[in-house]
């Protein structure tokens, strides 16, 4: 995959992008929705300087702090958004790399997650080959570490890390056998051909990511780039255009329309379906954002005709059927 092809693809006509997104889309999926609710289990405190973050310890923002959550507070927010539909749990920590001593606890947490019969996903920081073969071995069936922007871009976002240590944790997430959760945030001042070399970069990788999440850039006051909001806030055309070229580019990946659905209108929300989105996250909190209530999304997707997706098992047959009847047809 270059990043012409993804340039090709981009100035298309609008709605000759969206066609042949929704084309790819309908070769691998129906118009089902995949909910995924998160929870920040350790918040701010953070030591990385990520310009967009709030749980940063750089900046002064106004956010409650706090350790690892114990799992008999995790539950039953689990029992929650299982019993309003969600499919996976995905469970957030402000640290740049999980400390040893909490990996007992998150072990727990994992396995009685997966005892409520929910997917789980953690977002924890780097890892080690050996951290990420313990969770994997605790049954993590996701893990989310974002790439953010293009690797030209990624020094004026974060300076306490580089690219290549992203790629190297995602490189020993796949290795353990979790499948691999990475996307970015549109926003912050990167040009449409960063986000494209992003794509093109997560396309690319050995083990492309299973799921996508896009971010619009949630601007907070106190960070670096929530002081800058005019600057640098995505034209409506252009975030659609690219989560079309998402769904070309990753044809199997769950593309996931993920912070900033507050700020988005329900009509340009249903664009970013139409081009190749099926994935939210579900729920009013993000980590500490606020994001759509559960009434309002439930309501939105019935009313444009989706299906709420419910087991994995069900969409992997579905995508190998898809699969054979293509290859019978070529
Ligand atoms: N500390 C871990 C890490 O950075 O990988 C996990 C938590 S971190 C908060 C997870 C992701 O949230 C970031 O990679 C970024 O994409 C997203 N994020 C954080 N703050 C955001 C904001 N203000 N707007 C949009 N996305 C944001
Ligand atoms: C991802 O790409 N977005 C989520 C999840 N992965 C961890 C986080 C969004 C955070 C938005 C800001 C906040 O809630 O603090
Ligand atoms: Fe820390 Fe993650 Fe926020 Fe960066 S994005 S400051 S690593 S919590």
């Amino acid at each position: 995959m270059t990043l012409e092809y993804a340039k090709t693809l981009y100035s298309k006509p609008f709605n000759a992008l969206l066609f042949e997104a929704q084309t790819v889309h309908r070769m691998h999926f129906r118009d089902e929705m995949e909910l995924c609710t998160l929870l920040s289990i350790k918040t701010g405190s953070c030591p990385e300087d990520c310009r967009y973050c709030p749980q940063s310890a750089h900046y002064n923002v106004d956010i409650k702090k706090e350790k690892l959550m114990d799992v008999e507070l995790i539950i039953p927010q689990v029992v929650k958004a299982k019993a309003l539909g969600a499919k996976r749990f995905c469970m957030g920590a402000a640290w740049r790399n999980p400390p040893l001593k909490a990996m007992p606890k998150l072990i727990e947490i994992i396995q009685a997650v997966k005892e409520q019969g929910l997917e789980t996903c953690m977002t924890l920081g780097m890892l080690s080959k050996e951290q990420a073969q313990m969770l994997a071995e605790a049954g993590l069936d996701y893990y989310n570490h974002n790439l953010d922007t293009s690797e030209n871009y990624y020094k004026y976002i974060i300076t306490t890390r580089d690219y290549q240590s992203r790629l190297d944790t995602l490189q020993k997430v796949a290795e353990a056998g979790m499948k691999v959760c990475c996307g970015g945030i549109l926003g912050m001042g990167e040009s449409i051909e960063d986000r494209l070399q992003m794509l093109v970069t997560l396309a690319n990788l050995k083990t492309p990511p299973a799921s996508v999440p896009i971010n619009q850039l949630i601007p907070v006051p106190g960070t670096p780039l929530g002081d800058k909001l005019n600057k640098i806030q995505v034209k409506t055309f252009d975030f659609v255009r690219t989560i079309a070229v998402a769904r070309i580019l990753l044809p199997t990946s769950k593309i996931r329309l993920s912070a900033g659905r507050s700020q988005m209108s329900d009509e340009m929300q249903s664009l970013a379906f139409l081009a190749g989105a099926n994935s939210i996250f579900y729920g009013d909190k993000l980590l500490t954002a606020t994001n759509p209530s559960e009434e309002h999304d439930l309501a939105l997707l019935t009313e444009l005709g989706f299906e709420i997706e419910q087991t994995t098992d069900k969409h992997y047959e579905y995508i190998n059927e898809t699969r054979a009847i293509n290859e019978a047809c070529h």
